[in-house]
């Protein structure tokens, strides 16, 4: 059955659903900014401004979406509405006692419904504070109708906006950010790589922002936000509340375990026999086949070209041929090779016969040009890795580039290394599962490598390493 490959979807991506809880609607006292005192310690500005702005550069950048940018270089980064709102933080207006004579007055307009607008303007108006001692800042929420009439007077497109009097032009401290502001109507814009598009649905917090009637994932806008998806596949439960758990979902549609189910089902995996990366997935694999027995179609297969030279080369055919002729003691024949990699002395440990492996390999490597393409190099892939087609067509079948590769049911799966996560997975492809998936098979990661001592961190990249 041709079934289309699943896209790979990792478990931390399926588990990114956002947590956030829906918020209440800002309440309309909080419209008008109250006046609030504070005393700001007495620092020397501008370093610590710089620093902590270019600090911020390196650490917002790389996951913004629509930065603004001064000189090529972005100034902030405010993450836009797939996370929620504040706790309704009240707007404030905070008065600095002038240090000189002129005043210099400043306004931010922000939504209080983005969280992480509210932060990021809290830390930059502490870093504007050193700067500009003298600044007065008036605080403005989108929510009230003078925030709304300015952000569409100015034309903004984004929030939060920290917009100056033309005054700070004649500040002490004006060249340290002058590259960073531009006009904006009447007022000096200090961009700051905001990217909060107030206008939008916020699709987790119980309000129609936009006022078409539709709430959260009812607007069309929101069908890909993960507060309105099944984000998890395989835990039972209906993430968004659509009605439609797991596979049910459509939104499970690509996940590889929605994977169609089978008596028997068929598991496939792709390696090069002496990648380190290959032998610890068959580490991780064999207790599973070795307790699923013949209640699985299970098989090693080899990725179109090898990174380990001839003796992968041979190995490979090796295996190939004691799976296909002698297919009962492969996985005792594998046991022993993945302890030192010692293929010969395996064959007369395991009792299979020389003559009549011997004649398969042979046959095999006639057949799909093994050591013929080895030796001439011109065959080989990118002039350095030796071509092995003996299961070429099934690694472009599920487009497999390299060593490990899992297929379970025709579905490219991407499962941990450990035999308890692996049991998991291909159980997963039962239409029914045996008493056997309820085994609790250990869930340590084995070492990459040859030899069954050790283990390594799931989390580490020693656990997910490819050849
Ligand atoms: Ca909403
Ligand atoms: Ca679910
Ligand atoms: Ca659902």
């Amino acid at each position: 059955m041709g079934h289309k490959m699943a896209e790979k979807k990792t478990k931390k991506e399926r588990k990114k659903k956002t947590e956030e809880k829906p918020v209440k609607e800002p309440t309309k006292e909080e419209e008008k900014p109250k006046e609030v005192e504070v005393k700001l310690p007495r620092l020397s500005a501008n370093f610590i401004f710089l620093a902590v702005l270019f600090f911020a550069i390196g650490f917002f950048v790389s996951d913004a979406m629509d930065i603004n940018f001064i000189g090529g270089m972005p100034i902030g980064h405010v993450v836009n509405s797939t996370v929620t709102t504040t706790t309704n933080p009240s707007a404030v207006t905070t008065t600095i006692t002038p240090l000189s004579s002129k005043p210099l007055n400043a306004i931010v307009l922000n939504d209080k419904r983005c969280l992480e607008c509210v932060t990021v303007v809290q830390s930059l108006l502490t870093q504007l504070e050193t700067l500009f001692p003298e600044m007065n800042v008036e605080e403005l929420d989108y929510g009230s109708n003078e925030g709304k009439d300015l952000y569409n007077t100015l034309s903004l497109k984004y929030l939060p906006a920290l917009l100056f009097d033309d005054s700070v032009k004649d500040s002490a401290n004006y060249n340290q950010v002058g590259p960073y502001m531009e006009k904006k109507g009447d007022y000096i814009s200090l961009r700051i790589g905001a990217n909060f598009d107030p206008t939008a649905e916020i699709c987790d917090n119980g309000i129609d922002d936009t006022g078409n009637g539709k709430v959260d994932c009812e607007d069309e806008s929101c069908k890909n936000h993960p507060a309105c998806m099944e984000t998890v596949c395989n835990d039972g439960k209906d993430d968004e509340g659509d009605g439609l758990i797991d596979c049910d979902d459509p939104d499970c549609e690509h996940s590889w375990v929605c994977m169609p189910k089978k008596e028997k089902p068929e598991v496939e995996l792709f390696v090069m026999s002496h990648c380190p990366y290959g032998t610890q997935m068959e580490k991780g694999i064999l207790p599973v086949a070795e307790l699923l027995g013949d209640k699985i179609d299970f098989t090693v297969k080899f990725c179109s070209y090898a990174m380990h030279d001839k003796t992968e080369l041979d190995e490979q055919l090796n295996q190939y041929c004691v799976q296909k002729e002698f297919s009962d003691k492969y996985l005792e024949y594998l046991r022993c090779f993945l302890k030192e990699g010692k293929s010969d002395e395996c064959i007369t440990e395991v009792g299979i016969d020389k003559e009549k492996l011997g004649s398969c390999i042979q046959q095999a490597d006639s057949a799909y040009k093994i050591t013929e393409n080895y030796n001439d190099k011109s065959t080989w892939l990118n002039g350095r890795f030796p071509i092995f087609d003996i299961h070429k067509k099934e690694n472009e079948k599920y487009g497999i580039t390299g060593s490990p590769g899992l297929v379970i049911n025709g579905v490219v799966a991407s499962v941990g290394r450990d035999p308890a996560s692996l049991l998991d997975a291909i159980c997963l492809g039962f239409k029914e599962k045996p008493d056997e998936c309820n085994e609790k098979l250990s869930s340590s990661t084995p070492n990459p490598g040859f030899g069954f001592s050790g283990s390594v961190n799931p989390d580490s990249s020693a656990a997910s390493g490819t050849c």
